[in-house]
């Protein structure tokens, strides 16, 4: 294992300053063709466009780097204060496309291809989507270090580099099949290994205690198995700025004297047996995007993750300011995203009291003024928890601390409220009871100095509810940060003729200051103008239908209304009440119903976890409620309901310029924010959705008459919780009654009798969480007024440019200065060229 990072002896290479890679269309042909010939061994003869994709992909590559070394040695001379994004997923997706448009080569690039007889969107399809994440949480990260590095902040994303990301998503028979993602099978351009940074990571063993050299009694923790975690660094362009900043996604591999211990007993398949076992910590993300409990493997992961980034960090600081770590908490700050990575409380107060001998109220001071909680999810079922004894078995060190920390909470709460019992039950970082459990989120909350949520309602619904408690203790804790996502990918990325016709008429200052966008509503009134944005939904609605037309078999009427919902499969996300107004659309079209009919094509899109069984068979019945429609003459046109499978992030650029219509239609209090309502607003498209996380926002930004509200709000909600009963809903509308009808007959199922039972058993008890029944006929009269306005073009039009002139604030630049304003408090550091 090279390890170079403290050796000085050896010489340096006599490198000189030389000048920079060429930006040209010339510099990149060259480039290719060193790379196609030389390097990837491909020549006229090879008809692969991936080998063009990866011999471009390192053209390009070879100029981040170059930048990538000017930013990094920009922040070391200026020792500026750093964020540090810690995160089990980062949703990448494809980085071709986004590295050309950051640098500001697409052209040259396009014609140096182009040049070549080489079509650069097919180069850009060869490459696999990096799917190191379950949805947006994922991709919320992956925004995140996208707009730090365009506004100039040194911020590094440390995350897990699974060899296998989220699974690929098959249809048989109308069931999801899960097909292994082996990502990184053909390597992967856009990574550089630095196996010098390789970090060490402790499981299982015991403690014990010894007196130190002063004389001080103190903890060590010994006999664990070790395993070393390996840093693969990505680049991060800024856009146009010469910042590159890293994303460091460690992959866990086994010690070599581990390896040698046994080889030398004789034990070589042994040996590399464990050498896999070590390695199957990093092998594969989890598919879930709620908790799946108790999993060993899983909190392996976290912590290899919580360790390693910190040691990395703190191994950094002792490289610049020796082991004085008393301006420590000054220069460095750790963003948790969700509690997976939240175990980085303990395990920091680990490094410093084991490692560097601090005392527990200095480690505890540094520690509460460097972390800061993001919470992604209001729904109790899926706080994270982890037994107490797997705990004590698998991190014997972090359960002492995690103990000692929730001694001395439990101490603070009893003084504020003393005698109050419950209270202190109720905070209790472990849950008692015949099994005990740690709350992840509580020692978050615990650790941290700061804590948000993702929208308004959200971070509301957090001090009201769930952390009401704390809230109560600390209330200058909580804060909201609104989500957003990032418009070099999301409107200028997958939307080329529309941004280029928002520059034209706006200049393109839009492109880092979203706010700009506001300018293009004086354009709602030019006829002209408004033509030519018709026209660029229409070619996107083309090119959607190719892409239906190839990936599903499907033919999509393009001058139909393109309805669209994609997301991860959920109740929550009620999926289910859009298959029933799609069933109602059907109830008409089959009773003559059609006065005014508007033509539809409703698009579905997601991925289930697999463990998920009602969310399974939603996939399930979308996909035999399109069978019988798609194939019913009677139906024509009419109405189209495809499940588009294997939703994934480069799907998602290809669909969301060509959405009409977004889904946006959750049980108010259940979506924490969403963020594909923002991609969808931002490239035109009028919102359908319930009061419920951004949605909010996005009505209050785009003002209400140009959404279309519907559905019980959050207070209605829990307000009807214990008498909620679907029956009524039923028997008072006819409508409700046809569709319910049908699904109960088996129309949609008739050689798989039963299928659906569950489904229609869930949506007609009186205990449905979602209570999609109750929101039924407010959705379906919200569809009337979509169909209206679909009816009179130059009006939906003018809606449309609206969505995206008021979509400003829906930019992760907007999000990442809020938090760097009120919780990194980083300076921005310009990289000069
Ligand atoms: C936890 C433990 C074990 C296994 C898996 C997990 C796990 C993994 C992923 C739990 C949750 C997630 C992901 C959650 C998520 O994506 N939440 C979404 O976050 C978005 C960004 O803030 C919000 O916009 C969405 O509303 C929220 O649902």
């Amino acid at each position: 294992m090279p390890n170079n990072r403290f050796k000085k002896s050896h010489p340096k290479p006599a490198i000189t300053k030389i000048a920079k890679l060429g930006m040209d269309k010339k510099s990149f042909q060259q480039d290719f063709k060193h790379y196609y010939l030389h390097r990837l061994g491909r020549d006229e003869n090879c008809r692969s466009p991936y080998y063009a994709y990866t011999a471009s992909a390192l053209s390009l590559s070879d100029r981040l780097i170059e930048r990538w070394k000017s930013t990094y040695n920009t922040y070391r001379k200026n020792d500026c204060k750093k964020a540090y994004y810690l995160s089990m997923e980062f949703l990448i997706g494809r980085s071709m496309s986004n590295a050309m448009l950051n640098l500001g080569v697409e052209d040259p690039l396009r014609k140096a291809l182009y040049e070549l007889g080489l079509d650069i969107e097919e180069l850009e399809d060869a490459e696999p989507d990096a799917g190191l994440g379950n949805g947006g949480l994922g991709r919320l990260a992956a925004c995140f270090i996208d707009s730090c590095a365009t506004l100039e902040l040194p911020v590094v994303g440390y995350g897990l580099r699974y060899e296998y990301g989220m699974f690929k998503q098959l249809i048989e028979n109308g069931y999801q099949v899960e097909e292994p993602d082996h990502w990184l099978k053909n390597g992967n351009v856009w990574e550089l290994e630095r196996p010098e940074y390789t970090q060490r990571i402790k499981f299982w063993g015991h403690t014990e205690n010894y007196v130190d050299e002063q004389g001080t009694t103190r903890t060590r923790w010994v006999n664990s198995h070790d395993i070393l975690a390996v840093p693969f660094d990505m680049p991060v362009p800024g856009f146009k700025n010469g910042t590159v900043n890293t994303l460091r996604l460690w992959k866990a591999t086994a010690t070599e004297e581990f390896d040698l211990d046994e080889f030398n007993a004789g034990e070589y398949a042994e040996a590399v047996a464990k050498k896999n076992n070590a390695e199957n910590i990093t092998m594969v993300l989890y598919p879930n995007d709620a908790n799946e409990n108790g999993k060993a493997l899983r909190l392996q992961q976290q912590y290899l993750l919580a360790s390693a980034s910190l040691q990395d960090v703190i191994a950094n600081w002792i490289g610049r300011h020796g082991t004085d770590f008393s301006r420590f908490a000054e220069k460095n700050c750790f963003q948790l995203n969700d509690t997976h990575p939240s175990i980085s409380v303990a395990e920091l107060m680990r490094l410093l009291i084991d490692e560097h001998q601090l005392e527990w109220d200095e480690a505890w001071e540094i520690t509460t003024q460097t972390m800061a909680y993001t919470n992604h999810t209001l729904l109790p079922e899926a706080l994270e928890k982890w037994s107490v004894g797997l705990m004590q078995h698998m991190l014997p060190r972090l359960m002492e601390i995690i103990f000692e920390i929730n001694a001395r909470f439990m101490a603070q709460v009893s003084a504020k409220w003393p005698g109050d019992f419950d209270r202190m039950r109720r905070m209790s970082i472990i849950e008692e009871g015949h099994d005990k459990q740690v709350r992840m989120a509580f020692l978050a909350i615990v650790g941290s100095f700061s804590v948000n949520g993702v929208a308004e309602l959200h971070s509301k619904l957090l001090k009201e509810g769930l952390f009401k408690d704390f809230y109560e203790l600390w209330p200058e804790k909580f804060n909201n940060k609104t989500n957003g996502v990032t418009p070099r990918r999301w409107l200028a990325g997958c939307n080329p003729e529309l941004a280029a016709l928002i520059s034209k008429h706006i200049g393109d200052k839009w492109l880092t200051d979203l706010s700009q966008l506001d300018k293009l509503k004086s354009y709602t009134e030019d006829a002209k103008f408004r033509k030519q944005w018709r026209e660029i939904k229409q070619a996107n609605k083309q090119r959607l239908a190719e892409y239906a037309l190839h990936e599903q078999g499907v033919k999509l009427n393009t001058d139909a209304l393109f309805d669209i919902q994609v997301k991860r499969i959920h109740e929550y996300k009620r999926q289910l009440l859009n298959v029933l107004h799609v069933i109602h659309l059907y109830n008409r079209i089959k009773s003559g119903d059609t006065q005014n009919w508007v033509n539809r094509c409703v698009l579905i899109g997601g991925k289930a976890a697999p463990g998920y069984a009602m969310a399974k068979k939603t996939i399930k019945l979308i996909n035999n409620v399109a069978d019988v429609i798609n194939n019913d003459p009677e139906v024509g046109d009419k109405l189209k309901l495809v499940f588009m499978s294997n939703y994934r992030v480069s799907a998602m650029e290809k669909i969301c310029p060509a959405a009409d219509l977004s889904e946006q239609i959750s049980t108010a209090g259940k979506e924490a924010s969403g963020t594909g309502n923002m991609k969808f607003m931002m490239n035109g498209a009028l919102t359908i959705g319930t009061l419920d996380g951004a949605n909010i926002e996005i009505r209050e930004e785009v003002g209400d008459e140009n959404f279309f509200l519907f559905g019980l709000t959050e207070e209605e909600v829990e307000a009807l919780r214990g008498h909620y009963n679907p029956q009524t809903y039923i028997e008072q509308d006819e409508d409700l009654q046809a569709v319910m009808q049908l699904l109960e007959c088996g129309h949609f199922n008739q050689f798989e009798p039963g299928i659906f039972d569950d489904i229609i058993s869930a949506v007609k008890s009186p205990a449905d969480p979602w209570m999609t029944i109750a929101d039924f006929r407010s959705f379906v009269d919200a569809q009337r007024r979509v169909e209206q306005a679909f009816l009179k073009q130059e009006d939906w039009t003018r809606m449309s440019i609206l969505n995206t002139a008021s979509s400003g604030k829906f930019s992760t630049d907007r999000t990442i200065s809020e938090y760097n304003d009120e919780i990194w408090k980083l300076d921005a550091v310009n990289v000069s060229s």
